[in-house]
């Protein structure tokens, strides 16, 4: 594959913006190499600036599950346009789409929408501190809710005392107040519960984690933290903005039977316009602005070129009962071909896989956590990336991210994804 214009653009850009991009995942820091531009794309396929062809398993980091440029979707927001693109006033679209989403999902009343899943988290932890009158929080290494100062926080020096920060510009006195736990370990949740009674406003995780590489929930992990926060008048905020209208309608709450107090939702909702929301029941929601003391807002909240795009997906979702399974269906067929593939080759992996989520990892042992994710071979991951972008596969240029799966995959674009990884490592 030749990346000569992309190299280009990104001398170009690198001129003007940090780093050449407006997200630092897309830099390909972790893969080294040059960062590719798309000029477009159609349904499962990239369209590179040289004119390569690429079967996308990204897909905007998640939002295109229906394909890119999904008609209706595109459709939605080109007749919208016609109409204005902002108004800062209430319209009728964003009582569509609540009552939608509210629909879909279990356990929530209301939902308020806002520009980004970063929006969506920090938002959620405002209102669960001011709901419950607590300053702490409790996050998990390795999980990821956005770049808002309470989550850019690593392990304190006193494990069960306070966080650090992990990025300069966030305060001491910001990350005294999150905890960092470490996934799939209700004994360390509850030990920092208890060395911090009554002073913890809620915990916050991804209740299927995508941010270190895809990683289920054990068995009772979901349920246990449920009955600590029960115990402890603490409140489960589920950040789902990757599971969420993903994993199933109504997302992990509703696969695996756990209600969260808040649930936070991206990319999906927004059908890949910029579009990020929290929802609760009644009694937690009715504390926001300008009903309640928490204060929250935006500009662009709800603008209804978004709010057509994501309609337009929720609809579509809402309405073909299969998708969820189809999508199932075809990630289960990936794993076991990539399985037997890197087995024929005797390349040690493992393969995490929920649902149209999927992630593969070079180390035997099972990816349960951050710490077993960071035990994978990076430069088999960096071979593995570099191969398959040579043949027309693009993945997740890190290890610790997720493939999505879109629905417009065909069984062919899997087996030439499949045979992709066969020929890197024969
Ligand atoms: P945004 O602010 O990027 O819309 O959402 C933040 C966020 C919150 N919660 C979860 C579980 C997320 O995965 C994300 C964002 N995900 C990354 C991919 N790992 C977005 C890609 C990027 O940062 O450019």
């Amino acid at each position: 594959m030749i990346y000569k214009r992309s190299s280009t653009l990104f001398a170009a850009a690198e001129k003007v913006i940090p780093g050449g991009v407006n997200s630092p995942v897309r830099a390909f820091k972790a893969v080294g190499g040059t960062p590719i531009f798309v000029k477009e794309a159609k349904g499962a396929y990239l369209y590179d600036e040289d004119g390569n062809t690429l079967i996308d398993y990204i897909n905007s980091w998640g939002p295109m599950i229906l394909g890119h440029a999904f008609e209706p979707v595109v459709n939605a927001v080109i007749e919208k346009a016609k109409k204005g693109t902002s108004f800062g006033m209430p319209t009728e679209i964003e009582t569509e789409i609540a009552e939608l989403a509210v629909s879909m999902v279990p356990n929530i009343d209301k939902i308020r929408f806002v520009n980004s899943g970063t929006e969506a988290c920090m938002s959620a932890v405002r209102l669960a501190r001011g709901y419950t009158g607590k300053d702490k929080i409790i996050k998990f290494a390795g999980c990821y809710h956005g770049h808002s100062d309470s989550f850019l926080i690593q392990a304190g020096s006193g494990a069960v005392t306070f966080g650090s920060p992990n990025s300069p510009g966030v305060t001491e006195g910001t990350a005294k107040d999150t905890l960092l736990a470490n996934y799939n370990d209700l004994t360390n949740v509850e030990a920092l519960i208890n060395a911090n009674k009554n002073e913890i406003a809620c915990i916050i995780i991804e209740p299927v984690a995508g941010n270190m590489g895809c990683i289920p929930p054990l068995d009772g992990f979901l349920q246990g933290l449920r009955s600590l926060c029960d115990a402890n008048d603490v409140l489960l905020i589920f950040d789902e903005v990757m599971t969420g209208f993903r994993l199933a309608k109504g997302g992990v709450q509703e696969l695996y039977g756990v209600d969260a107090d808040i649930v936070c939702f991206g990319k999906v909702i927004g059908g890949g316009l910029p579009v990020g929301a929290f929802a609760a029941r009644n009694e937690i929601m009715n504390h926001l602005a300008p009903l309640g003391p928490v204060y929250q807002a935006g500009t662009l909240s709800g603008n209804p070129l978004a709010m057509a795009a994501g309609l337009a997906m929720l609809t579509t979702l809402n309405n073909d009962v299969e998708v969820f399974n189809r999508l199932a269906e075809k990630t289960e067929y990936l794993h076991k071909g990539l399985a037997k593939v890197l087995d024929k080759n005797n390349i040690t992996h493992t393969i995490n896989r929920i649902g149209s989520m999927i992630s593969v990892h070079f180390d035997a042992e099972p990816v349960i956590d951050f710490k077993t994710a960071a035990n994978g071979n990076n430069e088999t991951f960096k071979t593995f990336f570099h191969g398959m972008l040579n043949q027309g596969v693009y993945i997740a240029p890190s290890a610790f991210e997720t493939w999505f799966i879109t629905d417009a995959l065909t069984y062919e674009d899997l087996d030439k994804t499949i045979e992709a990884c066969n020929t890197v490592f024969k």
